[in-house]
């Protein structure tokens, strides 16, 4: 009884402090609530106070959150910086490089290892850019802040549950300003979910060990639907006379229909029917633009990160890099 009454007690405090956060309660007074509910939710002292320890905003974070670019780029100014022709080649030279890994993990979940080259390669140029901030001190400064606390406030009890785990060192714990963590820039929440131990040491290390990047990313996308018999779509011709209404990721057509619509591959040969495969008609930048026809395991990409411009640009790099 007298547990119940206390933890009720401390339940009250944790979510009075929370939703005061934005009206003004110290940042300190909210650390100590935030260690409340850590130790609530099963983590042992000792990571709550190393990882914890000295905690204080940056306020590079929240700037950062202020001025996200979402639609600042049209499709062909975000495909040229992202899928660059250097990109490209040390695409290639890391596909033959890390083969041997990139296959364990492809063959065992069941996705191709290009794509897990690009996506490695568009999240982080291949793990050159992981992002300097401490994940902790990062989540701490958004869940803080009052603009997305609840998810910021979730994805750091989860990051917290990871050191616990042993995965990695709170200090070694970097990421994006908004808590990506390690080379495929996994939130704390999908590491939980995905990530994997690929080269069979007992820990799940997304940020230094690459055969548990492969291995994660692989599972990520296995688990979210991948069919390994199909590509992810293909850049298209369409004629003119096909109306705009008919582009968008939701409206599926067979491919036999797009292709009784003259819609063709960019040279102008036929598309490849497959009966009863469905595909999309993706115009980022409108029917003048570059077109596409997306098929199923475009939306599974989508789930990594819900950006068509995203989608496209690990579909193309991927096929520059098996090609
Ligand atoms: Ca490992």
């Amino acid at each position: 009884m007298i547990y119940k009454f206390i933890s009720l007690v401390t339940l009250c405090a944790i979510t009075l402090l929370a939703n005061s956060a934005h009206a003004g309660a110290s940042f300190d007074q909210w650390v100590t609530a935030l260690k409340a509910e850590a130790l609530q939710k099963g983590i042992s002292q000792e990571t709550v106070d190393s990882a914890l320890a000295n905690v204080k905003p940056i306020p590079r974070v929240i700037e950062l959150d202020r001025k996200q670019p979402e639609g600042k780029f049209t499709f062909a100014q975000y495909k040229k910086r992202v899928i660059s022709d250097a990109r490209i080649a040390q695409g290639r030279r890391l596909y033959k490089k890390h083969r041997a890994d990139l296959e364990i993990a492809a063959r065992k979940y069941g996705v191709p290892a290009q794509y897990l080259v690009a996506l490695w390669g568009i999240e982080t140029s291949y793990g050159n850019n992981t992002g300097g901030f401490n994940v902790v001190t990062a989540l701490a400064t958004l869940a803080h802040d009052g603009r997305r606390s609840k998810f910021f406030r979730t994805e750091l009890i989860n990051a917290l549950k990871i050191i616990d785990d042993g995965h990695i060192s709170a200090a070694r714990m970097k990421g994006s300003w908004a808590g990506a963590m390690g080379q495929n820039q996994f939130m704390p929440s999908s590491f939980h979910a995905f990530a994997v131990d690929g080269n069979g040491d007992g820990q799940r290390d997304i940020w230094t060990t690459l055969p548990d990047v492969f291995a994660s990313t692989a599972n990520y996308l296995g688990k979210s639907g991948w069919k390994q018999d199909q590509r992810w779509g293909r850049a298209v011709k369409v004629p003119q006379g096909v109306s705009k209404s008919l582009t968008g990721r939701k409206q599926k057509k067979t491919l036999q229909q797009w292709k009784n619509m003259g819609i063709t591959l960019p040279g102008g040969h036929p598309i490849p029917v497959v009966p009863g495969m469905k595909a999309a008609l993706i115009a980022p930048d409108g029917l003048s633009g570059s077109t596409f026809l997306a098929y199923d395991n475009f939306d599974v990409i989508m789930k990594w990160n819900k950006s068509t411009y995203f989608a496209t640009s690990v579909g193309l790099l991927a096929d520059e890099i098996a090609r």
